[in-house]
């Protein structure tokens, strides 16, 4: 049972137009301020810090059919898409600060062209996963997955600014774990499919232990591929989290998702992690943004081996006297 030294490539994606509510682009920054990267360095994990990408204004093209910002979003993950790519490249497990969900489009696509195929685990309320033609919002921070699935392109039309976007992941390679707010249309697509899910019900049914050992058992089974964890930080109850744009009663628990980051961390595969939908403007209390932004923290400490039993350094020596 041992958790290899990695190196952590931090990137922040202030990017707030995948969804209608401003405030999520401070996610970076505030997710920063709590201490993230001293915290990693503390552990004796290394940190490179990319800092925030810059984003093109982007003029909309009239028309869009009920999508919001769509060339922007497209545009924004095009960068992002080739950061990922960078990171992964010079050799760390990437970290990408949202910013909304949207930006998965980006991350994980950059992520595969850097390592090829990968499974995905995918910790939410919400599956993401409409499709231009479904969305009822318009927002693409709810179908991020519809762009990069190889088995939904026939479903998906050619938009401004998306065409750089090639499908790169398998139904059979994608998990979703924490799900309590899915569309028809949605949730007929991934019965379609027949992907994996760990609903909120299938959390409560078998515990999150077992959750995860069906996870990472199914993922494995087709051979060991890099993962990468898409974490919405509304997979977690809003009593805990609850700055962020579109939150769900009845979530995860605080020790069910710091569970999960341990157990990703420990089969070693984890290769690139979302932290998204942090909006410290939402919160009626500056608590309630200190208690969303420590978890998200915690989360990512997770994913970097810090173990709630308690931590030291391999080469820690008592003092003698
Ligand atoms: N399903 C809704 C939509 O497509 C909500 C998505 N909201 C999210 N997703 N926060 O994680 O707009
Ligand atoms: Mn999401
Ligand atoms: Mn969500
Ligand atoms: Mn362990």
């Amino acid at each position: 049972h041992h958790h290899p030294q990695r190196s952590a490539g931090v990137v922040g994606a202030a990017f707030c137009r995948g969804q209608s509510r401003s405030g999520v682009e401070e996610g970076p920054d505030r997710i920063r301020a709590a201490g993230l990267l001293d915290r990693l360095q503390q552990r004796g994990c290394a940190v490179k810090d990319y800092g925030n990408l810059v984003f093109d204004d982007v003029v909309e093209p009239s028309g869009g059919g009920g999508l919001r910002s769509v060339a922007a979003v497209g545009g924004a993950n095009r960068r992002l898409s080739e950061a990922m790519k960078a990171v992964k490249e010079d050799g760390h497990t990437a970290v990408m600060l949202g910013g909304d969900h949207s930006l998965a489009i980006g991350s994980i696509h950059g992520h595969a062209a850097a390592v090829g195929q990968l499974s995905v685990v995918w910790v939410d309320a919400h599956a993401d996963i409409n499709t231009p033609l479904t969305t009822y919002t318009g927002n693409f921070h709810g179908q991020p997955m519809s762009f990069l699935l190889h088995e939904l392109q026939s479903k998906v039309p050619v938009l401004p600014n998306f065409s750089w976007v090639k499908p790169c992941v398998s139904a059979k390679d994608l998990v979703y774990i924490g799900l309590r707010d899915v569309d028809p249309a949605e949730h007929y697509i991934l019965k379609m499919l027949g992907v994996k899910v760990f609903s909120i019900s299938e959390v409560d049914r078998l515990g999150i232990a077992r959750v995860m050992e069906e996870t990472c058992d199914y993922l494995t089974a087709r051979g060991k591929k890099p993962v990468h964890l898409s974490y919405d930080v509304d997979a977690i109850d809003p009593s805990v989290t609850p700055a962020t744009g579109t939150p769900v009663v009845g979530g995860l628990t605080y020790r069910e998702g710091v569970y999960i980051t341990e157990h990703l961390c420990g089969t070693g595969l984890l290769s690139a992690v979302d932290l998204v939908e942090v909006n410290p403007l939402l919160a009626k209390t500056d608590q309630d943004v200190q208690s969303t932004v420590n978890t998200a923290v915690d989360l990512l400490l997770g994913c970097f081996g810090r173990l709630r039993e308690g931590n030291h350094p391999a080469d820690y020596s008592l003092p003698e006297p």
